[in-house]
């Protein structure tokens, strides 16, 4: 009894120093757990035998006694509460409650938990057997108890149907976490729930195969890292079929083309197709074993422990079969692929004192013009020259070394960057949303987790900017938002304070005095250097409290999840993103209908982009940074369109190994999103709710015939009366009906029975007539 007292308490997170000393006897009297801080910043359970003046004396689990301020204690919830499957159901809702619920669940295999409307995901780094058309149909039941991706996925399916708007699912969390692998598991489910006589959900499904081949790779921190954003959005018929998709991606990095960290490695799809291709298929693309490329050997990784590249190709070519990739384009994609390993090996000489190159006529120079479709001369002539226009003619300029090295390394990025869209392209048109679409869509948005590595570059500065774009999403959802409405409809409420990274947000994208701009404006002035345009960010930046000076060419950022520091080594290289215009040149003259496309493509943007511009210079087409931050405006202005669900991975472990819970890493985690403060936030408030109109017009039908009523007020009022709801279960407000979690199902299964009644009691009348 005396525990069931404790869970209707009012104390949330309350220190027990804070409480009265009553309290603190209750704790003595009933051996209650408390947490107890120790030296290391870890918390051990233990109970408090005796007080003296503010201190404490604890007995802990582990046998030791231990001296503590009160206030450095923190009440341990009741057993009964062990392994909860929401936090908010805790009682006290403290960081080592939290973390030990969590680990607990996760001893257990039990890897998600919800934290009031969202979800928590722990990766397992393991096959669990909880995925599966088995597990479809059970999830789809009672999806309201069981925390669970199919769960999440559900409900934003039902919504979908049930409000007719757009839903979205959220996955963030840092890289590792499990993002891609939770989008794939919402997409199956998706496909199993809405799939029809059509082909359709297979190619949904086989679509990842073939971007994960393309677009990921190893690195330091996951072995199938995405490199690129994707928001895939899933089209439903007003039956909730399945009709269609289309997925947009986002700032791909293409660098690793050319550049590997240590134990890194390049694109999946290179190490596949060398596995991979037959014999004939490599003879034909000239394939040699993947150590003899450059690009590739660079780094020490031409393997994944546990990944068999050979398979992984088998199947790549039978997803690019099913979503409708012919043999003939394939043949292509992959001409492509050899022809980047190809120009990777192509190397120069240094001919005279002046460092100027001659490009070494070898079998990587005569296969990359094969595949590429145009004359070893021609080739060597792009590489080695720059075309520099004069008065009236064009004089070609011979190149230096590093010039011709950024040269053939700028077209095999090229190359690459734009077979992916190219792919993309196609994905679409095979899962084209047909004309008869008419129904509502959910989409599905999986970016590149945040990276903090040893050496960050430019591609760690764009990823962790749109993670910031993506954390300010998340929290205006649940908590500026929530807390605007409850006080707009007259419900009285405590605020809960969050940290807000607006300020980071304006770092970036403050003009003219921001990251970005002041990115921009130095890449368009020919003299700069990365150490220009460092010194430049420490001139202007110093003042803002999320910037921070560092030596050379340094600065730090101190994001939503802690300080990074960005080395700026090439971030005015890849911020322009120059192609030379002999190498487009080059590449339209090909007789490749892939690179003639691509360059026709190219080109056209780049008019696009100079009729806003008054001089037409390479250098004035729109840089890198804010061309992503345009992509990622339009993305979150997508979003904000749809009801979002939200889904936090949280990786146990930095090895990717299972049955490890750091629990340092998972707290800082824990922290970085705010899960504390959601799950406050939903004990406290009320996850349903719906205008009266919307409430009486779906609901009013359930009311008996003595409840007539005009106004949606009177008739939602009397909904929730005939039906019992207690009267702490919800609030009406002057606009809206707001109910606390639970309630809303409860009265849908009510509404479905009762309208199987009226179809049975129809379907009888019609048997009767016939
Ligand atoms: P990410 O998408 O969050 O990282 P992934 O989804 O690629 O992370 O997950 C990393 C690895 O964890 C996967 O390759 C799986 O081995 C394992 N994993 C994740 N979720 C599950 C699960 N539910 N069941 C079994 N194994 C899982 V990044 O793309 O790096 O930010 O840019
Ligand atoms: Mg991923």
């Amino acid at each position: 009894e005396e525990s069931i007292s404790l869970l209707t308490s009012t104390t949330s997170s309350g220190k027990i120093g804070e409480l009265e000393d009553d309290t603190i006897s209750y704790f003595i009297k009933k051996k209650l757990g408390v947490w107890c801080k120790q030296s290391r910043g870890h918390w051990e359970l233990g109970t408090i035998r005796s007080t003296s003046g503010e201190e404490a004396s604890v007995l802990l689990s582990n046998g030791n006694v231990m001296k503590v301020a009160k206030s450095e204690l923190l009440p341990a919830n009741p057993s009964i509460l062990e392994g909860m499957d929401d936090l908010a159901k805790l009682s006290y809702l403290n960081e080592p409650s939290i973390l030990q619920n969590l680990k607990l669940r996760y001893s257990k295999e039990m890897i998600y938990t919800k934290a009031g409307s969202i979800l928590i995901a722990l990766n397992p780094f393991k096959d669990l057997p909880i995925y599966g058309n088995d597990y479809v149909p059970a999830c789809r039941q009672k999806f309201i108890d069981s925390p669970h991706v199919y769960a999440m996925a559900g409900a934003a399916y039902n919504e979908m149907i049930r409000d007719e708007v757009n839903q979205s699912i959220i996955i963030s969390g840092e890289s590792g976490s499990g993002k891609t692998e939770t989008g794939k598991i919402a997409i199956q489910y998706l496909a199993a729930v809405g799939g029809g006589s059509c082909e359709i959900e297979n190619k949904i499904l086989q679509t990842s195969c073939i971007l994960e081949a393309f677009g990921n790779a190893k690195t330091s921190k996951n072995d199938n890292s995405s490199r690129f954003g994707k928001l895939i959005e899933i089209h439903f018929s007003a039956m909730g079929k399945i009709c269609g998709a289309k997925v947009q991606t986002l700032l791909f990095e293409k660098s690793r083309v050319v550049q590997l960290g240590s134990s890194e490695r390049s694109f999946h799809i290179f190490y596949q197709l060398c596995a991979g291709a037959s014999s004939a298929l490599k003879e034909r693309l000239n394939l040699r074993d993947v150590s003899n490329y450059k690009y590739l050997n660079q780094s020490d990784c031409m393997t994944i422990d546990g990944i068999d590249d050979v398979k992984k190709f088998q199947e790549l070519t039978k997803a690019l079969d099913a979503v409708g990739v012919c043999k003939e384009d394939q043949e292509l994609i992959f001409k492509m692929v050899a022809a980047i390993l190809w120009l990777g090996n192509i190397s120069f000489q240094v001919t005279d004192s002046q460092n100027l190159i001659e490009v070494v006529d070898d079998e990587a120079v005569t296969s990359a013009a094969l595949l590429m479709g145009c004359s070893s001369q021609e080739l060597i002539a792009a590489l080695s020259n720059n075309g520099v226009q004069s008065e009236n003619s064009t004089i070609a300029k011979r190149l230096k070394l590093k010039q011709a090295i950024d040269t053939r390394d700028a077209i095999a990025k090229f190359i690459y960057a734009s077979l992916f869209e190219w792919l993309v392209e196609q994905l679409n048109k095979s899962l084209q949303v047909g004309k008869k679409c008419t129904g509502k869509s959910i989409s599905i948005l999986d970016i590149y987790g945040f990276e903090t590595l040893q050496k960050n570059s430019f591609e760690q500065f764009c990823i962790n900017y749109a993670n910031e774009r993506l954390q300010q999403h998340f929290c205006r959802h649940l908590f500026k938002l929530e807390q605007e409405d409850y006080g707009s409809d007259g419900i009285g409420w405590t605020k809960i304070d969050f940290e807000d990274n607006q300020e980071c947000l304006i770092l970036f994208e403050k003009k003219p005095l921001g990251l970005l701009s002041l990115l921009d404006e130095e890449s368009n002035l020919p003299k700069a250097s990365d150490l220009t345009f460092a010194n430049k960010l420490k001139q202007y930046l110093d003042a803002n409290p999320r910037f921070k000076k560092e030596r050379g060419r340094a600065f730090s950022v101190r994001h939503y999840t802690g300080e990074v520091f960005y080395d700026t080594n090439g971030f005015l290289e890849k911020n322009r993103d120059t192609l030379p215009s002999d190498s487009i040149q080059l590449l339209s003259s090909c007789k490749c209908e892939l690179l003639q496309f691509f360059s026709k493509v190219f080109s056209q943007t780049q008019k696009q982009s100079n009729s806003f511009h008054t001089a037409a210079l390479d250098s004035q087409k729109q840089s890198i940074g804010t061309k992503f931050k345009d992509q990622l405006f339009k993305l979150m202005r997508q979003l904000e369109s749809t009801k979002p669900h939200f889904i936090r991975c949280i990786r146990p472990n930095a090895k990717q190994l299972p049955g490890i819970y750091d629990e340092d890493l998972v707290l800082q985690q824990l922290r970085c999103c705010g899960v504390l403060e959601v799950a406050r936030i939903s004990r406290v408030g009320y996850p349903t709710r719906m205008t009266h109109q919307e409430f009486s017009g779906r609901y009013g039908f359930l009311l008996s015939e003595a409840n007539i009523y005009q106004d949606p007020l009177s008739i939602s009022v009397a909904v929730l009366q005939q039906f019992n709801i207690p009267f702490e279960m919800y609030h009406v407000g002057y606009t809206k009906l707001y109910l606390r979690a639970g309630q809303i199902d409860a009265l849908e299964d009510k509404r479905k029975l009762v309208l199987q009644g009226i179809l049975g009691v129809q379907k009888s009348f019609r048997g009767y007539q016939a």
